[in-house]
């Protein structure tokens, strides 16, 4: 996400590093190539107006510009700016009424609601311990209801069985009923999409909410069409209101123009960033850390959060310890590997790690995915505790067995354990960094307070 206006900040900032002073033509040509940038990412122009507008007055405001490095102000400016129109704080989902909380997910056909609805209620679920019930009001498209039914199935949580033949006041009525009388906390309605803005869609909207009174209106849409859901979202806003937004597709977003336009344009803050087709692939919206992304920091402290997410507390200190003995052996390898695939694959991990880009491209050219983690894991499977523990024994004659064993080739064996000891040479660097230091920690600095001029 967001990979080709990192490149171009990276490019901007590297105009100007190591001058000592920024001129008022050096700050204007900044200026001017920020705008384009944002421009090219399909940020929406009054937004990138603003943007350019905040900085300079920032920047003539605070009069620094003859004591800062100017690469450090340039780079402390635009963050904060980027955290402000991404919507400053993290917004949570409120369940702060009466049982059941109703969350309502609308947009337009095919922006990824029914997915989406899923994997909140199963993020939600699991992680605030809330009983939840979903519903589909989706009586226009034939296998709707039954899309939910399998996702609901998929990841244990109830739904409640309708017809197509069945009113739109009935349905929501009859979840209503049953998530009062069977004492659930959240109930999760999914609505049909069109595929534009019309007048159905909009009476089909109002009739829901004024029977089910959401806490949380929740607008599904796809980053992939840019600035457009922005306005989009607006028109929204405006007949059914949006309490919160959840952008899907950040998978195939390489822009951003999406996440960048709208809080600015529907006063909305963005909930949910979506990354994948699988129920695992959501991420909670930290404006800041996506601030620190896009600049090219990274985000290792949402790495780390959602790497262990759902690796069990022994298994993190397992790897913990070992990694304090300075131990990470292809078992823990294979664990990581395992995890790599739960969460969306090499390179949704390796997108979240500072500096990653180059490696990412590496990896698309390669084309490492699912595939080849499961023959990896296999390989690994294939060695015996020894092996595992101390691979440097792998020679030869064991490489021939371990590769007959795990029907891969001699050269994938190879492969596997280079990719092994350059995992371990990274671990090693990232237990030096500390647990929750980023590395390279400008941003840390500057907000411990710390001017940006050390
Ligand atoms: N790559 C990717 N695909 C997604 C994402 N979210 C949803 N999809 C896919 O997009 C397609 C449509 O998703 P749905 O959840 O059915 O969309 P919807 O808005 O409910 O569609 P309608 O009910 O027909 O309006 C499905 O194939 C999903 O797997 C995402 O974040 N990334
Ligand atoms: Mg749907």
């Amino acid at each position: 996400m967001f990979a080709s206006l990192s490149q171009r900040f990276d490019g901007i900032i590297s105009s100007i590093r190591g001058k000592a002073l920024i001129s008022e033509d050096d700050l204007e040509a900044t200026l001017r190539d920020i705008r384009v940038a944002l421009l090219e990412a399909d940020v929406a122009l009054i937004v990138v107006k603003k943007f350019i507008e905040n900085v300079r007055h920032k920047i003539i405001g605070q009069n620094v510009l003859k004591s800062v490095k100017p690469e450090h102000m340039i780079i402390k400016l635009v963050h904060d700016e980027l955290v402000e129109i991404l919507g400053s704080t993290k917004s949570d989902m409120d369940f702060k009424t009466e049982p059941p909380a109703i969350i309502l997910f609308y947009g337009l056909q095919g922006s990824g609601k029914t997915t989406s609805i899923a994997k909140v209620a199963n993020l939600i679920s699991k992680k605030n311990k809330k009983k939840s019930l979903l519903v589909s009001t989706d009586i226009n498209r034939p296998a709707a209801q039954e899309q939910l039914e399998v996702l609901a199935n998929l990841i244990n949580l109830d739904f409640v069985k309708s017809s197509t033949s069945d009113s739109i006041n009935n349905i929501v009525n009859n979840a209503i009923k049953k998530a009062k009388n069977e004492f659930y906390d959240l109930l999760f309605i999914d609505t049909a999409g069109r595929q534009v803005i019309d007048e159905k869609m909009m009476d089909e909207l109002k009739l829901i909410t004024s029977i089910a009174n959401p806490i949380e209106k929740i607008l599904v849409a796809d980053s992939l069409i840019g600035q457009d859901s922005a306005n989009i979202a607006k028109k929204f806003k405006d007949t059914i209101g949006v309490s919160g937004i959840i952008l899907t597709r950040i998978d195939g977003d390489g822009r951003g123009g999406a996440a960048l336009s709208i809080k600015s344009i529907t006063g909305a803050p963005i909930k949910y960033l979506c990354t994948g087709e699988k129920i695992e692939a959501i991420e909670e919206f930290y404006p800041d850390r996506i601030a620190n992304r896009i600049l090219g920091m990274g985000d290792i402290v949402g790495l780390v959060e959602k790497a262990s997410e759902d690796i069990k507390d022994e298994e993190i200190e397992k790897i913990k310890t070992n990694l304090e003995k300075g131990k990470f052996d292809l078992s823990d390898f294979a664990q990581q590997l395992k995890k790599l695939k739960k969460i969306g694959g090499l390179e949704g991990m390796l997108s979240m790690i500072p500096g990653i880009t180059g490696a990412q491209k590496a990896i698309a050219e390669k084309k490492i995915n699912d595939d080849s983690v499961d023959r990896q894991l296999a390989i690994i499977g294939s060695m015996t505790k020894k092996e595992k523990e101390s691979p440097e024994i792998i020679k030869a004659s064991r490489k021939i067995r371990i590769s007959n064993g795990s029907g891969t080739k001699v050269q994938e064996v190879n492969k596997l354990l280079k990719q092994f000891l350059q995992s371990q040479k990274m671990m090693k660097k990232m237990k030096k960094m500390g647990d929750k230091k980023m590395p390279f920690d400008l941003m840390g600095k500057l907000k411990g307070g710390q001017p940006p001029y050390l």
